[in-house]
């Protein structure tokens, strides 16, 4: 690892595309939207983008699908937009990353087609995972697997002759067949991909499913059955170590193109196995997802930030820290909902922020914005939702639109009130807009905390030792720098360490820090 390397401390930011701003008044984000609120972005003190999928897709999975990786969805503005908005974006110093999907493509993908046209037996098939079922006449599929969205991984098709032939696997939703990375074309033309956005100026990936495309040699059965939207380390589906091959090669490809960065979506528990993805000559970043698991509680924290310094040491790579994303309970939500799980949300902010490593931030973390619990069932649109039988909502209460400006929906989100799920009328307090004026917002706070990390000599260096760790709060110290931060997860308010106040997530009182808040000493 390069110390210099820019992604090395840098703050991403999350844009999932049909939910942050939508410049054509279809009720669905797009990329104009996203260069017209550059400005939010910059004042925000960010380093990157994330930018969740945008190439061509059915959206059966909103971009997961991907129909031509090397094109954008019109539906986000083609290709004439996101050069505007790498333009734009790199005028301002900000980088653009965009999200690959190595794992599936989507059934409408040309090769899907061409193989379910060739039939059995053909090399058109062996782009997928297409097998014969079991029992008299195939009618049981290949093997055990589920969908990570729920019901049978295994999809039977109709064969060109109209009888009922072979299945292919689709760890998501039937519409994302995987891909069979054992053919060598898989590679090439992803090679292919990876290549033509680094050309046109993109400063790398988000790696979907890192942990995915290879499997096991004659795909057995999985032990035993997995909840919906979960999979653990000893799962078949994934983390076969053929996929560190893929990697490797990735990387050579990588490196050709300066400062390009790679971060993988590494779903894997377990430290040295998730560690071995983050070798030299792998994955630049890995997502490390610990701190989505626990809860506002010092002892949880603490084990999670430890565990997730101990799995980075293991080569050396670079810390990274999330508290949402597009799948993942917002933490307003997960801490509690209302003022408090928003007091919390903030103190973990000022957590994150002060820990060593790179930091991700979800669109819509940055006004406070909680889940939205209350959709009706007649908008869901998450494949989860069916796949499940209608026992799991998914992850569209993480998706809703972003609240601009005005009072009411869709609050400048859209000149089209229909928006592609509906935006409660409560979320009048939480405009960027209203926000904006207000000192005390979070959008404020975000701001401040922001330039403080960017600008403070304080936050170097990458050691950390903790002052106290115990059921009430924590108090840690970045050992070069010696920025210290505590946080107050008990029910009493907290004498403060040694050092002067620069920051807090809540007014201290009587120079203490209250219960659900974080304070910046130096
Ligand atoms: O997610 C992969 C994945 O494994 C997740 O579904 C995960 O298991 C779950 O969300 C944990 O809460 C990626 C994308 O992030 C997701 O949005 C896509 O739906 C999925 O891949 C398929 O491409």
């Amino acid at each position: 690892m390069s110390p210099a390397a820019w992604w090395s401390n840098a703050v991403f930011y999350q844009v999932y595309p049909r939910s942050f701003a939508d410049s054509n008044g279809d009720g669905v984000g797009d990329i104009d939207g996203i260069v017209a609120h550059l400005d939010h972005l910059e004042r925000l003190g960010i380093d990157a983008i994330w930018l969740s999928p945008v190439t061509v897709s059915p959206m059966a999975d909103h971009g997961y699908d991907v129909s031509d990786p090397r094109d954008i969805d019109p539906l986000f503005g083609g290709m004439p937009a996101i050069e505007r908005l790498i333009a734009q974006a790199h005028q301002r110093g900000i980088k653009i990353t965009m999200d690959v999907v190595p794992n599936h493509t989507s059934s409408q993908h040309a090769w899907f087609a061409a193989a379910l046209a060739a039939g059995p037996g053909t090399d058109a098939r062996e782009l997928y995972h297409f097998r014969d079922g079991k029992g008299p006449d195939g009618a049981l599929p290949p093997n055990n697997w589920t969908s990570v969205f729920g019901g049978s991984a295994w999809e039977r098709v109709v064969e060109p002759d109209g009888n009922p032939g072979q299945y292919y696997l689709h760890l998501f939703d039937t519409h994302q067949p995987d891909l069979n990375w054992d053919n060598p074309e898989v590679f090439d033309d992803f090679e292919a991909s990876l290549r033509f956005w680094l050309d046109r100026g993109v400063d790398g990936f988000r790696i979907d499913v890192a942990h995915g495309m290879a499997k096991p040699a004659g795909l057995p059965d999985a032990k035993e059955a997995v909840k919906v939207l979960s999979h653990s380390d000893d799962d078949p589906r994934f983390n076969n170590p053929a996929v560190h091959d893929i990697h490797r090669k990735i990387r050579k490809i990588v490196d050709e193109y300066d400062g390009a960065v790679t971060i993988g979506e590494v779903w894997v528990l377990d430290n040295m196995l998730w560690a071995e993805y983050l070798r030299p000559d792998e994955l630049h970043l890995g997502f490390n997802f610990r701190l989505t698991k626990v809860g506002f509680d010092a002892h949880q924290i603490h084990d999670a930030v430890e565990n997730s310094l101990a799995a980075t040491a293991i080569y050396d790579s670079v810390p990274t820290w999330t508290l949402s994303n597009h799948d993942i309970d917002r933490e307003v939500t997960r801490y509690g909902g209302g003022e408090i799980g928003l007091r919390r949300a903030r103190a973990m902010l000022l957590v994150m922020l002060a820990l060593p490593g790179t930091v991700f931030i979800y669109n819509g973390e940055e006004l406070g914005l909680p889940d939205v619990l209350d959709l009706p069932e007649e908008v869901l649109q998450d494949p989860t939702w069916e796949r499940s039988g209608h026992t799991e909502r998914g992850r569209d209460k993480v998706r809703v639109p972003l609240p601009w400006s005005g009072d009411a929906p869709p609050f400048g989100f859209s000149s089209s009130p229909d928006t592609w799920l509906p935006m409660p009328a409560d979320w009048a307090p939480l405009t960027v807009e209203k926000q904006d004026a207000d000192p005390d917002s979070t959008l404020a706070f975000f701001r401040t905390a922001l330039k403080l990390r960017r600008e403070r000599a304080e936050f170097d260096g990458l050691e950390l030792e903790w002052l106290t760790a115990t059921d009430d709060g924590l108090v840690f110290r970045r050992r070069a720098g010696g920025l210290v931060c505590a946080l107050n997860t008990g029910k009493r308010p907290m004498p403060l360490p040694a050092g002067e106040p620069i920051f807090a997530s809540a007014p201290l009182v009587d120079g203490q820090l209250p219960t659900d808040a974080a304070a910046w000493l130096v």
